[in-house]
């Protein structure tokens, strides 16, 4: 059986949870975590081996490393970015000196060994930067259109997307000779993401989830973007599905990709978490700075190139998604008393 023993950086994050819930148990599978912060219990019980340290800290990167002999890296680890255009020069460390850290590594350690490291990488839709005046008007942005980020994080994403790139393929391209590039670099450009077991921190497009949370604690909500803002989504089983559906596809033409399920505005969330959880409050306070970052993120994105290269399939619309996995999860998590919709008073 294949070994793949996988680095997952940022491990304790939403999709470090997620990621490592789906892989944790499967044969050939050993899972190495790393985060900054302590890796939690309910993880560590999960992954081989656990490290607490800097991916900007060099050293702990190459120690962690050659200690386990990694042969793929799922590299999650960031600043997100609200908490980015809060801190942007802490943010380029982390998200763009950290990420050349492992990607350097990795390229080291695929050299010395002789075999490539596979490098899966969450870029985001941040790294688009649409007229505000047509987000809502365009048709759905294909990988090659609309490059122009506004944020210190979807710049950081964007030239990581490239790094990625030239280590995936053009290494020393002039002395390389015959030999591979040392990373197979695959990338997938993640909407807003929302998980029903965690909630996220430092996001912009934190505004669903935490909607989505606060109604099933039965906790008023403040949403600080306006009700017809639009953005594509995708929950968090399918995000992992995505990540391990590009993670375990063959050889591929190409190394970016968007996803996402469907297009919704902040006020269709806020209405179907209010027929879940009737008496949820959820008040519009747009907040100007924030909404201004989102202004830019397109409406919905183009995912014909990941169906068609390694068969990207999501599993719910927006409706589906809060019946079959939102309200259930959240419920169980909170102990909402809350009748679900339909249900017999
Ligand atoms: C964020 O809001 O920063 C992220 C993203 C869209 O990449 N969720």
């Amino acid at each position: 059986m294949t070994q793949r023993t996988i680095l997952i950086t940022g491990a304790s994050g939403e999709i470090g949870h997620g990621l490592i819930s789906r892989l944790s148990g499967t044969p050939g599978v050993r899972l190495i975590a790393m985060d900054l912060r302590d890796v939690p219990e309910s993880i560590q019980g999960k992954v081989e081996s656990a490290h607490q340290g800097d991916i900007c800290d060099r050293a702990f990167v190459e120690h962690v490393m050659s200690l386990h002999r990694v042969n793929e890296v799922m590299h999650l680890a960031a600043l997100l970015s609200t908490s980015a255009e809060r801190a942007p020069e802490q943010a380029h460390e982390v998200n763009v000196q950290g990420t050349f850290n492992l990607m350097r590594t990795a390229a080291e350690q695929a050299q010395a060994y002789g075999d490539p490291i596979r490098f899966v990488f969450p870029s985001t839709i941040a790294i688009y930067g649409v007229e505000p005046r047509e987000k809502d008007t365009i048709p759905p942005v294909r990988e090659f259109q609309a490059l122009r980020p506004i944020t210190m994080y979807g710049a950081n994403k964007l030239y990581c997307e490239a790094l990625g790139r030239y280590y995936g393929r053009y290494y020393r391209s002039l002395t390389r000779g015959d030999r591979r590039p040392p990373l197979d670099f695959r990338c997938l450009r993640l909407p807003g993401i929302i998980s029903a077991e965690t909630v996220p921190v430092g996001g912009t497009s934190d505004y669903v989830p935490e909607m989505i949370h606060a109604a099933a604690r039965g906790e008023p909500c403040t949403c600080f973007v306006r009700a017809e803002t639009s953005l594509p989504w995708m929950m968090m089983p399918e995000c992992v599905d995505a990540i391990l559906q590009l993670a375990e596809a063959p050889v591929l033409s190409r190394c970016v990709y968007n996803v996402a399920s469907f297009s919704a505005t902040a006020g269709t969330f806020a209405d179907a978490v209010r027929r879940h959880f009737p008496g949820a409050e959820i008040r519009f306070e747009p907040n100007e700075g924030r909404q201004s970052l989102v202004d830019t993120w397109p409406a919905d994105v183009d995912c014909v190139r990941a169906r068609e290269d390694w068969g990207f399939t999501t599993r719910w619309t927006l409706d589906e998604a809060m019946t079959e996995y939102i309200v259930p999860a959240v419920r169980a998590r909170y102990g909402s008393t809350t009748p679900p919709e339909g249900a017999a008073s």
